[in-house]
């Protein structure tokens, strides 16, 4: 008999609202259940087509806005192989970011709608469970200061907040709302039950395919 699939979990928000901070505990949590785990992450600056958005990020090159958005993307397919091998193995893959950064960063630019931002991501590996880290601004701020990487402002921000808005309301997608304001532990405790709570489903659905 086939092993049980690993679950695709991904968490989203704004800018310092602890993604990163609860991927970590989440694997470590789940690796702690006995349930293999692996942390991933969009962009993933390791790879080629990774290194060329790592230096627009870092604003020593330019790139072209849909170039660039076809970039995010690329990165994404590219390690689609890998993701689908790990999941098939029954490793659950926590995602640090996903197509849904890359819709809203690139459709709060002036000239990019929603749709044409999500077309090269139709397909992908569809999550179990997106979780978005919600903040507001003052918060964030209390966290410490923008970094100096492209989109680092506050407008840009609230605009990439107002698109993420616009996303969660596509209920083909299984969206859960975290109060991100809570401290560490608390925002812990919420991801790991929305994530134990998504396993006996994914381990008896075949992974789904995202927008289609
Ligand atoms: P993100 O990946 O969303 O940008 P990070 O996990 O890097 O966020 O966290 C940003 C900063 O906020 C870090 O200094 C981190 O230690 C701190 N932080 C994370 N979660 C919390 C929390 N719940 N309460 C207070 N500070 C937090
Ligand atoms: N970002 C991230 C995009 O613009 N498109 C994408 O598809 C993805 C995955 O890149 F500003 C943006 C979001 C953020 C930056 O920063 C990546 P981190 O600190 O590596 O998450």
């Amino acid at each position: 008999m086939a092993s049980k699939r690993g679950a695709l979990i991904v968490l989203e928000g704004v800018d310092r609202a602890g993604k990163t901070t609860q991927c970590n505990k989440l694997v470590q949590a789940l690796i702690e259940r006995g349930r293999p785990a692996e942390l991933m992450r969009f962009p993933d600056r390791s790879t080629t087509i990774g290194q060329l958005i790592s230096a627009y990020l870092e604003k020593k090159s330019d790139l072209e806005d849909h170039t660039v958005h076809l970039l995010f993307s690329a990165n994404r397919w590219e390690l689609v192989p890998v993701m689908k091998k790990k999941l098939e193995q029954g490793i659950t893959l926590v995602v640090d970011r996903y197509a849904f950064s890359g819709v809203a960063f690139t459709s709060a630019k002036p000239g990019f709608s929603l749709d044409w931002c999500m077309k090269p991501d139709e397909g992908l590996p569809k999550p179990d469970l997106v979780m978005f880290l919600q903040l507001n601004p003052a918060e964030a701020a209390l966290r410490g200061q923008f970094g100096t990487e492209r989109y680092e402002t506050s407008a840009f921000q609230k605009a990439v907040h107002e698109r993420f808005q616009q996303l969660m309301k596509d209920s083909s997608v299984n969206w859960k709302v975290i109060d991100a304001s809570q401290n560490i532990e608390g925002v812990h405790n919420d991801i790991t039950t929305h994530s134990l709570n998504v396993f006996n489903e994914a381990q008896n659905t075949p992974l789904g395919e995202l927008w289609r």
